[in-house]
């Protein structure tokens, strides 16, 4: 198994975690954000979309974190992402995609790139909108997780998910990005409490091989 992805990359984040979880070994493919390998026709071969991560197995290469986690899911299916239960698992997947597609799009290198560089948006108002993204986000996501009597020590139950392998780089790029996490103490809990794990720490942007 080989990883195509960038050590700050939340979405190969994702997956570092998904792996890690299920006690997968699996080789790293460093695809640096900074240097632009994503625009490179050798890596556009690879992922049309020119994002990482991108995942191979069995010679065959699958791209979209969520659906990586999910492909890991279905090959070995313990320890489990996903709840047992249909609802439980709507939940799960609710949580994951309000990070996934709501959250971490809008606020994407390459979006904060184009307002940069096509619509001359300065630092402070792409800070501004990667505040307000985020916020709009996460307040949701909160109160999600905190009128739930499904929230567990983790996002759903007493075990981790894909819903915490999502909120966890999200929470990570948040703080990197100085956002006041103050306003999301069941978040900021969960998070804690999902990087007493080893599968999470492991992942972390700062353990990786290529971090600077
Ligand atoms: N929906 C995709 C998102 C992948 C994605 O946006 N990856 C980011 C890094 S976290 C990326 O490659 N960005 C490059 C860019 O924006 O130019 C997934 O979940 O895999």
């Amino acid at each position: 198994m080989k990883l195509y992805g960038y050590f700050r990359s939340s979405a190969a984040f994702r997956v570092r975690i998904a792996l890690n979880l299920k006690g997968l070994s699996y080789d790293q493919v460093i695809v640096s954000l900074a240097k632009g390998d994503t625009d490179k026709p050798e890596y556009r071969a690879i992922n049309p979309q020119g994002l990482v991560p991108s995942f191979e197995d069995r010679g065959v290469i699958l791209v979209q974190s969520l659906a990586i986690c999910e492909y890991l899911e279905e090959i070995r299916p313990q320890p489990p992402l996903l709840p047992r239960d249909p609802l439980g698992r709507a939940r799960v997947r609710a949580i994951a995609l309000a990070v996934a597609c709501d959250i971490h799009p809008v606020n994407n290198l390459r979006v904060q790139n184009y307002l940069a560089r096509t619509l001359g948006v300065n630092e402070e108002q792409r800070a501004e909108w990667y505040g307000h993204w985020l916020n709009e986000g996460f307040r949701a996501i909160e109160a999600m997780l905190a009128g739930s009597k499904e929230t567990g020590r983790f996002c759903h139950g007493d075990a981790p998910t894909l819903a915490d392998a999502c909120l966890v780089p999200q929470m990570y790029n948040a703080r990197r990005r100085n956002i006041d996490l103050a306003p999301f103490p069941t978040m900021r809990r969960i998070n804690e409490a999902c990087l007493e794990l080893p599968a999470f720490d492991r992942a972390l942007p700062e353990r990786q091989p290529d971090a600077a």
